[in-house]
C-alpha cells in the first residue's frame, strides 16, 4: 500500500455532488480514501474570469501505480464531464496528485510532486487541515510552512 494525496476542484455545474461523486469513482478504483478536508470555497486563480471553485483534498492508500493512479484520475475526470478547452478555465472536476509517497517523478504526462502545489492557497489550505507536518521530498518543507511562506489573501477595501 502506497500513500498519495489528492486535490479536488469543482467550478461548474453542482460543484459538491461533483466532489462527492468524484471521491465515489476513486474508491471504486482501487483508491482507499483515508482522510479528507473540509471543502473551501476559493476564488479562481491564475484564469481569473471564471466562477468560484469548491477545493478540498484528500489522503488515500492505494496499490494502483502513480500512472494507474493517473489513469483512474483522468477517467473519473472524463465521466464526470471534463472537457479540456481553456488551460486552467472553468471544469467540472478536477483531480490533481499533490504527493505520492516519498517519489519525484517528472514524465511528459505526470510530475510529482504536483508542481505548483507550493503556490497556491486553494491547495495548501485544505491539505494543511489533514497534513500539516507533511514534507515535500524536494524543498523539505512542511504543508504549513508552505502555507505560511504564501502571501496573504488579498483583502477589499
Ligand atoms: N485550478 C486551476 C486554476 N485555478 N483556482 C482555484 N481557486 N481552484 C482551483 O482548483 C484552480 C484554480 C487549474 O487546475
Ligand atoms: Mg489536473
Ligand atoms: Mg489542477
Amino acid at each position: 500500500m502506497n500513500t498519495a494525496f489528492l486535490s479536488l476542484g469543482s467550478n461548474l455545474g453542482d460543484r459538491a455532488a461533483l466532489l462527492n461523486t468524484a471521491l465515489n469513482r476513486l474508491q471504486s478504483e482501487g483508491v482507499h480514501i483515508v482522510r479528507r478536508s473540509s471543502i473551501h470555497e476559493t476564488e479562481p486563480q491564475d484564469y481569473l474570469n471564471q466562477p468560484k471553485f469548491l477545493n478540498m483534498a484528500v489522503e488515500i492508500e492505494t496499490d494502483l501505480t502513480p500512472q494507474q493512479l493517473l489513469a483512474a484520475i483522468q477517467k473519473i475526470e472524463t465521466e464526470l464531464g471534463r472537457q479540456r478547452t481553456i488551460p486552467k478555465g472553468p471544469r467540472t472536476i478536477d483531480i490533481d496528485i499533490l504527493f505520492y509517497s516519498n517519489l519525484t517523478i517528472t514524465t511528459p504526462n505526470l510530475e510529482i510532486p504536483h508542481p505548483r502545489l507550493t503556490e497556491r492557497r486553494f491547495v495548501l489550505d485544505p491539505l494543511s487541515e489533514i497534513a500539516p507536518d507533511l514534507r515535500h521530498p524536494v524543498t523539505g518543507k512542511t504543508v504549513r510552512e508552505a502555507q505560511a511562506a504564501l502571501q496573504p489573501p488579498a483583502t477589499s477595501n
